[in-house]
């Protein structure tokens, strides 16, 4: 039996984002794996937005190079449901570094699409609690609860 729909938080980042028909084939990717696309927006995400939402890695090496990349450009914030949305959309990224996503998970987005370990394709938030918490800095407009309980009933066919 299919269990709740989770939520997750997708970001399309910078590198890829630039690119409306790689958008496009990711979007289909997501669809073709039974993701239901929430909420989507397009933004220029701001430092402090950025420094916030990578607060875990503030005293990593790489943690300018990673806010600068994220601050660079628009990117695409997504709302992804479907049951296991954490787990089945970070299998699909791949991989963090992409140096050896390209050879390891040649077939992920991170292992066609990726540009560098920064310039690494997307995002996916990697618990439910990392979830709720990066979909209410994405989307603070929204009410996490009433977007979960709306996940939960049946897509309207399209
Ligand atoms: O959840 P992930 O994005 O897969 O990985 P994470 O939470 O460990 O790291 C967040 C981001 O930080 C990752 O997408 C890219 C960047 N990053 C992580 N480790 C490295 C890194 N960037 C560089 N250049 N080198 C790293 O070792």
């Amino acid at each position: 039996a299919a269990g709740a729909r989770q939520l997750t938080l997708a970001l399309i980042k910078p590198d890829v984002a630039a690119h409306p028909h790689r958008v496009e084939t990711i979007l289909r990717i997501m669809r073709t794996n039974g993701f239901e696309v929430l909420q989507r927006k397009r933004l220029r995400v701001p430092r402090e937005l950025a420094e916030t939402f990578y607060g875990e890695h503030r005293e990593k090496f790489f943690f300018p190079r990673l806010t600068n990349f994220i601050t660079s450009n628009d990117l695409e914030a997504l709302v992804l449901a479907r049951p296991e949305a954490i787990s089945v959309w970070r299998a699909l990224l791949g991989p963090t570094k992409v140096h050896r996503t390209r050879i390891t998970n040649p077939g992920t987005l991170r292992g066609l699409f990726g540009l560098s370990d920064t310039r690494n394709v997307g995002h996916g938030s990697d618990s439910p609690e990392a979830a709720r918490r990066e979909i209410g800095l994405f989307f603070p407009e929204l009410d996490y609860d009433q977007l979960w309980e709306a996940a939960q009933k049946p897509a309207a066919p399209t």
